[in-house]
C-alpha cells in the first residue's frame, strides 16, 4: 500500500506535467504540421509547373488548345492536383483542364479547400502568361488529424512507461530504504548490548546519529505513553514491584531520614523534615516494605531504635524500616557540611557562590560513604539486592557497594543539577567521584539536559567508552546506563481535600489579614539557590510600580532553616531577614506588611493550607534540580484556580508551560509576573491550572519510581541473563581442557 502511495505522489505530478505539455503542444504541432503540407504542396507545384513550362510555350505559340488541354488534363491525373489552367497577361483564362472548378480564375483568391498557385511562361524572355495550378488542400486536415493523434499517442505511452518505471523504482526503493530503516531500528531498540549489528547502509550514515537519537527519545515516549501515566498509583507500584522485581530486596540509602525524632518538652516527637528527596522517596519505599537506610540525626534518634539501630515507620502505620547510621559531630561536619554542602552543592548549582574544597572534608566524605556501604552490605539479605542512592551525598558510595556485591542492581538518583564539564572540572577529586558514580547500574537525573552534561563531564574526565544514543558509559568492563526521571509528587488522596474557602479565610484572618488581601506565598528551604532575595525584590519592585498594591498584597513567605551551621547559609537568613524589614518599613501601611517573614518549618497541614489560600505561588529559584514546591501548589489547588509564578532555571518548568516562566535574575520581570499574576482573570488561571493540574497527577512521583525501577528490573534481566551465558561457557571451557 505504502509504495503504492509513494508511486501515487510520483505519477500524479507527472501526469500534470505531460497533460500541460500535451496541452501547449498539440496546437503547436497542428499549425508545424499544416505549414509543412502546404510548403510540400507548393513545391510540387512548382516542380509541375517547371515541367509544364517547355511544352507549354511550344503549344501556346500554335495556339493548340487541344493540346494544351490534353496536356493539362495528363497532368491533373496527379493525387492533389484538382486543376490546371493558363492565364495570358492580362489576366485572361485562355485554356484550363477538364472539370475546372467554378469560382477559379486568374483573379488571385482560392475557393475553399484549394490551394493556388501560379509561376510565369517564358519564351526567349518575353513573358506569355501565367500558369494556375490548383491543388487539394483537404487531405492535409486528415493527416494533420492523424499525426496529432499519433503524437498524442505516443504522450500517452511515455507516461505509461514512465509512470510504471517510477512504480517500480518506487516500490524496490521502498523496500530497500525500509529494509535499512529497519536494521538501524532493530538494532536500536535491542539497547546497549548490539556490538555484532550490521553497519549503516552508507546511504543512511549521515544520519544514523540523528535517527537514533530520534528513535531513543520515540522509545521513552512510547515507554511513556505504555505506562498509561493515569495507572500510577501507589497500588500499581506495589504490583509492579511484586511482577518485576518479586522478592528481591529494595534498600534506599540517602542522608536525610524520613522520620526523625526529637527530644521535646513533653516527650517525643516525630518530625518530618523539609526535603524534595523524602517527599518523594517516602511513597516508594511504602510501597515496597523495604529498608531505609539514613544518618540519624535527631536528638531522639538513638533511643527510639532497636538494638541493630532499626526503626519501623511512619510511626503510625509501620510500612517499612529506617536504619539509622551514626557520625561523629566531626564526621558530619566534614563529608555533610564540607564537601557536599559547601563543596558539591555550590558545584552542582549555578547560583554564584563558589564552592569550597578542604582535603579534610574530602577524607571525611570517603569515609562516611563507606560507612553507608558498609551498612548496605548488612542490610543485603542476598547478593543481588535492589539499592537505591539518593543524591550527591553518595558519589562514592555505589562503587563501594558494587565492589562488595558485584550482582547488585544499583541505581542511584542526582536530586539537583548536574554541571557543565568546565564547571565539574574544579573539582579536585573528579575522577574519583565520576568513577564512583559509574559503579552504578542505573544513574537518573531530573532532565536529559543534566544527562547529557554528565555523559561530557565523564568523556572529558575519564577513559570511558559512551553511547549517546543508548546513553551508555562502559567503564572498567561495567555498563551503567544514564536516563532522566523527572520527579514529582504524590497526587493527594481525595478523601479529605481541605476546603479553599475555608482556608483562605482561615490562614488571611491568622496572619490578621483582611478577608480580599491578596496573598502570594513562598515556600522553601533557605538556601541561596532558591532566589528568596530575587523573589522578595520583586516584591518591592510590583509595590514601586503599582504603589495602589501596597495594603492589598502580602507575600507569604514560609523559610525552613536549613544548613544553619554554614556560614553561607547563615549569611542568606541575615540578608533575606533585613529585606524583608526594609521593604516593610519602605512600603509601611496601617492595613499590612508587604512581606510576611516565617523562617521555621511549617508541616504538612499548615503548608496545604497555605498552598489553597495564596492567589500566587511564586517560585523564582536561580537553579534547582525539579522544585516540588511547584508542583505540591499545583497538587493543592482542586479549585482550578492560583497562579505559578516559576522560575525558567527550574527542571519543572520544563514541564510546567502553563506557568507565568521568569527570569529571576531580571528583577523587573519577576515583578511584572507578580502583577499579571495577582490581575489574571478567574478564567485564565482555571485554564493554565487545569491543564498543568492534569500533568502533575498523570506524572507523578509513583510513575517517577515506577519508571527507574521498570528500567532497572530490565537491567536485572540482562545482567542474569548474561551471567549465565558466561557461567555456561566457563563450564564448556573447563569440560574442553
Ligand atoms: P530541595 O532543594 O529540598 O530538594 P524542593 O524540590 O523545592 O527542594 O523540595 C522542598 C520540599 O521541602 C518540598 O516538599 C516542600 O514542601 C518542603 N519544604 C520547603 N520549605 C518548607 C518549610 N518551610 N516547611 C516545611 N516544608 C518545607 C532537592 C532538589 C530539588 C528537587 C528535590 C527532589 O534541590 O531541585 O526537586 O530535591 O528531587
Amino acid at each position: 500500500m505504502r509504495p503504492f502511495q509513494l508511486s501515487l505522489r510520483f505519477i500524479f505530478p507527472l501526469a500534470v506535467v505531460l497533460g500541460a505539455f500535451a496541452l501547449v503542444m498539440l496546437p503547436l504541432v497542428d499549425e508545424l504540421a499544416q505549414r509543412w503540407f502546404l510548403r510540400d504542396l507548393d513545391i510540387r507545384s512548382q516542380l509541375l509547373a517547371r515541367s509544364l513550362r517547355d511544352p507549354m510555350a511550344d503549344l501556346v505559340a500554335l495556339q493548340d488548345a487541344q493540346g494544351i488541354q490534353s496536356l493539362f488534363d495528363r497532368s491533373v491525373s496527379d493525387a492533389h492536383v484538382r486543376a490546371i489552367a493558363f492565364c495570358d497577361m492580362s489576366g485572361r483564362l485562355l485554356y484550363r483542364s477538364s472539370g475546372f472548378p467554378p469560382g477559379l480564375g486568374c483573379e488571385p483568391g482560392a475557393p475553399q479547400g484549394l490551394r493556388v498557385t501560379d509561376a510565369p511562361l517564358e519564351q526567349d524572355g518575353i513573358t506569355l502568361g501565367r500558369i494556375v495550378i490548383a491543388q487539394e488542400t483537404g487531405f492535409i486536415d486528415r493527416r494533420t488529424d492523424e499525426f496529432r493523434n499519433y503524437l498524442f499517442a505516443i504522450f500517452l505511452l511515455m507516461f505509461i512507461v514512465i509512470s510504471a518505471l517510477g512504480a517500480w523504482i518506487a516500490h524496490w526503493g521502498w523496500q530497500g530504504w525500509m529494509q535499512s530503516l529497519k536494521t538501524l531500528v532493530s538494532r536500536d531498540t535491542v539497547g546497549p548490548g548490539r556490538l555484532g549489528a550490521p553497519p549503516a547502509p552508507p546511504e543512511f550514515r549521515p544520519l544514523v546519529s540523528d535517527l537514533r537519537a530520534l528513535l531513543h527519545e520515540m522509545n521513552l515516549e512510547r515507554r511513556t505513553q505504555q505506562q498509561s501515566p493515569q495507572a500510577w498509583t501507589p497500588d500499581k507500584l506495589r504490583s509492579l514491584l511484586h511482577d518485576e522485581l518479586a522478592g528481591d530486596q529494595v534498600l534506599v540509602v540517602s542522608n536525610r531520614e524520613p522520620y526523625i525524632h526529637e527530644q521535646g518538652e513533653h516527650g517525643i516527637v516525630v518530625r518530618r523534615p523539609a526535603s524534595g528527596l523524602v517527599t518523594a522517596v517516602e511513597p516508594v519505599m511504602r510501597a515496597c516494605s523495604g529498608t531505609w537506610i539514613a544518618h540519624g540525626s535527631g536528638s531522639a534518634d538513638r533511643v527510639t531504635v532497636d538494638a541493630h539501630d532499626r526503626v519501623p515507620v511512619p510511626p503510625k502505620r509501620p510500612a517499612y524500616t529506617l536504619r539509622r547510621v551514626w557520625l561523629t559531630a566531626e564526621e558530619e561536619q566534614g563529608y555533610y557540611y564540607g564537601f557536599a554542602n559547601e563543596g558539591l552543592w555550590p558545584l552542582c548549582h549555578m547560583a554564584h557562590v563558589r564552592p569550597v574544597f578542604r582535603t579534610s572534608d574530602w577524607e571525611q566524605y570517603v569515609a562516611v560513604n563507606q560507612r553507608f556501604a558498609d551498612a548496605v552490605v548488612a542490610e543485603a539479605h542476598g547478593d543481588d539486592p535492589v539499592v537505591l542512592v539518593q543524591d550527591y551525598h553518595f558519589a562514592l558510595l555505589p562503587r563501594m557497594v558494587r565492589e562488595r556485591l558485584p550482582k547488585a542492581t544499583i541505581i542511584m538518583f542526582w536530586h539537583i543539577p548536574w554541571p557543565n564539564p568546565e564547571s565539574f572540572g574544579i573539582c579536585p577529586w573528579r575522577e574519583e567521584l565520576l568513577a564512583g558514580l559509574l559503579g552504578n547500574t542505573l544513574l537518573g537525573f531530573h532532565t536529559p539536559f543534566h544527562c547529557k552534561n554528565f555523559l561530557e563531564t565523564v568523556d572529558r574526565y575519564l577513559e570511558t567508552r559512551i553511547e549517546y544514543d543508548a546513553s551508555t558509559v562502559s567503564y572498567g568492563g561495567e555498563l551503567t546506563q544514564v536516563e532522566p526521571y523527572p520527579i514529582s509528587i504524590a497526587w493527594p488522596e481525595p478523601d479529605a481535600p481541605l476546603d479553599v474557602v475555608r482556608c483562605r479565610n482561615e490562614v488571611r484572618q491568622s496572619l490578621q489579614l483582611p478577608v480580599l488581601h491578596q496573598l502570594a506565598l513562598g515556600v522553601d528551604r533557605l538556601d541561596y539557590t532558591k532566589g528568596i532575595a530575587e523573589r522578595l525584590q520583586a516584591v518591592d519592585r510590583m509595590l514601586d510600580q503599582h504603589p495602589e498594591m501596597v495594603g492589598r498584597f502580602s507575600l507569604l513567605q514560609v523559610a525552613a532553616p536549613s544548613r544553619s551551621s554554614l556560614d553561607e547559609y547563615q549569611g542568606l537568613e541575615a540578608r533575606v531577614r533585613k529585606l524583608a524589614l526594609a521593604i516593610n518599613q519602605k512600603h509601611a501601611n496601617p492595613v499590612a506588611p508587604p512581606v510576611l517573614l516565617r523562617v521555621e518549618h511549617f508541616d504538612e497541614e499548615q503548608l496545604a493550607r497555605c498552598y489553597r489560600a495564596a492567589d500566587v505561588c511564586l517560585v523564582t529559584s536561580l537553579h534547582d534540580g525539579m522544585n516540588l514546591v511547584a508542583k505540591e501548589f499545583i497538587a493543592a489547588r482542586d479549585d482550578e484556580l492560583g497562579v505559578l509564578v516559576l522560575s525558567q532555571f527550574t527542571g519543572a518548568a520544563r514541564e510546567l508551560h502553563e506557568a507565568l516562566i521568569i527570569n529571576p535574575y531580571h528583577i523587573e520581570q519577576g515583578a511584572q509576573a507578580l502583577y499579571r499574576a495577582l490581575q489574571m482573570p478567574e478564567a485564565e488561571q482555571r485554564e493554565r491550572m487545569r491543564s498543568m493540574r492534569s500533568r502533575v497527577r498523570d506524572f507523578n512521583v509513583y510513575r517517577w519510581a515506577g519508571l527507574m525501577l521498570l528500567d532497572a528490573a530490565r537491567l536485572r534481566r540482562r545482567q542474569r541473563v548474561t551471567e549465565k551465558i558466561h557461567s555456561h561457557s566457563r563450564q564448556a571451557l573447563r569440560r574442553a581442557s
